[in-house]
């Protein structure tokens, strides 16, 4: 029996930051290390996602490469042979299958998304790409059979689309896809929870693309001056430690920030600082694991090359291309494209 797919993806559409590493790369190395033996982890690279909208097309190759030697200076296992690494653009069933999905989305269902009509709001240049990049998501998952998609809050109602699209041409065509679980069924590997904020503005997530530099860590800041961030970072007058966002939320942050660095339970590490009062010990303690893991994970980087991502990427690429294509077969066969698996 197949094993059940867990699919998971970093855009590298500007360089990679400390909320990235602690929100995204650390739990799938995290995810790699529990539980490749009994799930496929499926850890792509959704370059294709990463031109909506950029005005930044020279590195995106170059940046994608970059995203794969992260993950092994991370600790990701690029040979596991339960973890396909691969870039969504090298895979063209993702682009054929969007295609057919886009055939069975409505156009209501797409202009309803919260994220689709933010963006293009107060805006008459908004490029198609933004109104429909959420079938070409779909297609990510359901090409694989995915059934967990551990994704931030802002992508749940394009989660719940896909499983809209999968369950009605299931209805249609017998069942030709897995919906992929409920969100509340994915919590188990969601990292939703770990939202790490801006350092200067800790009511807002830190991004990639938002210009924060004093609030934002990048991977390739100085370890020094990442140090300098966090002891610099926003507080709050309040005069205790307290995980609570809403009151307190850049202290949460390097709650936040401690838990997940250390791997531990954020409860546990809320209760080591309950009843302390001083702000400067805790911004101490997160500003040297964050200075310790930048300097491992960057002299790690420079150990491993293009070429070992390249080769890993191309072997990969290779066994991928053979199930996306199996399966976008299938759905052609079923839709009429194709008279039979073997035509
Ligand atoms: N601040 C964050 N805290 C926790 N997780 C985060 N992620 C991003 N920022 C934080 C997670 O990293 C992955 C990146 O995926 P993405 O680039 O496809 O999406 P994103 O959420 O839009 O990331 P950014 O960094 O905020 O990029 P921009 O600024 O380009 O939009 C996801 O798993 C995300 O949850």
């Amino acid at each position: 029996m197949q094993k059940p797919v867990i699919l998971t993806g970093v855009r590298s559409n500007a360089d990679l930051t400390l909320g990235n590493l602690l929100g995204a790369i650390l739990p799938l190395v995290r995810l790699q290390q529990k539980y490749s033996q009994n799930y496929q982890i499926n850890a792509f690279l959704p370059d294709l996602h990463s031109i909506i909208g950029t005005n930044d097309f020279n590195d995106l190759y170059e940046r994608t490469i970059l995203t794969v030697r992260t993950y092994a200076a991370a600790g990701l296992d690029l040979k596991n042979t339960n973890t396909s690494i691969y870039r969504q653009s090298y895979v063209p069933a993702h682009s054929e299958l969007a295609w057919i999905l886009d055939c069975f989305i409505y156009y209501g269902e797409l202009s309803r998304m919260t994220q689709f009509k933010e963006k293009s709001e107060n805006s008459d240049s908004v490029i198609v790409g933004i109104f429909n990049y959420p079938a070409l998501m779909a297609a990510d998952i359901l090409l694989y059979d995915a059934s967990y998609v551990p994704v931030g809050e802002d992508q749940r109602q394009h989660l719940e689309l896909t499983r809209d699209v999968a369950i009605r041409m299931n209805n249609q065509f017998g069942d030709i896809f897995t919906v992929p679980k409920t969100w509340a069924e994915q919590m188990q590997f969601n990292n939703a929870g770990a939202r790490i904020r801006s350092l200067k503005h800790p009511e807002q997530k830190m991004s990639k693309s938002i210009q924060d530099p004093s609030g934002t860590i990048l991977l390739s800041d100085n370890p020094k001056d990442a140090r300098e961030k966090v002891l610099a970072s926003t507080t709050d007058s309040v005069g205790s430690i307290n995980y609570d966002y809403i009151n307190q939320p850049g202290i949460s942050n390097l709650l936040q920030i401690i838990s997940v660095i250390e791997n531990k339970p954020i409860d546990d590490v809320v209760s080591k600082w309950r009843g302390e009062s001083s702000y400067s010990k805790l911004k101490q303690e997160a500003a040297d694991l964050v200075e310790d893991l930048l300097t491992n994970f960057q002299s790690s980087l420079a150990g491993i090359t293009d070429q070992d991502a390249l080769s890993a990427l191309m072997a990969h690429e290779q066994n991928i291309n053979q199930v996306a294509n199996a399966k976008l077969k299938l759905i052609q066969t079923k839709v009429g494209l194709r008279a039979s698996l073997n035509d």
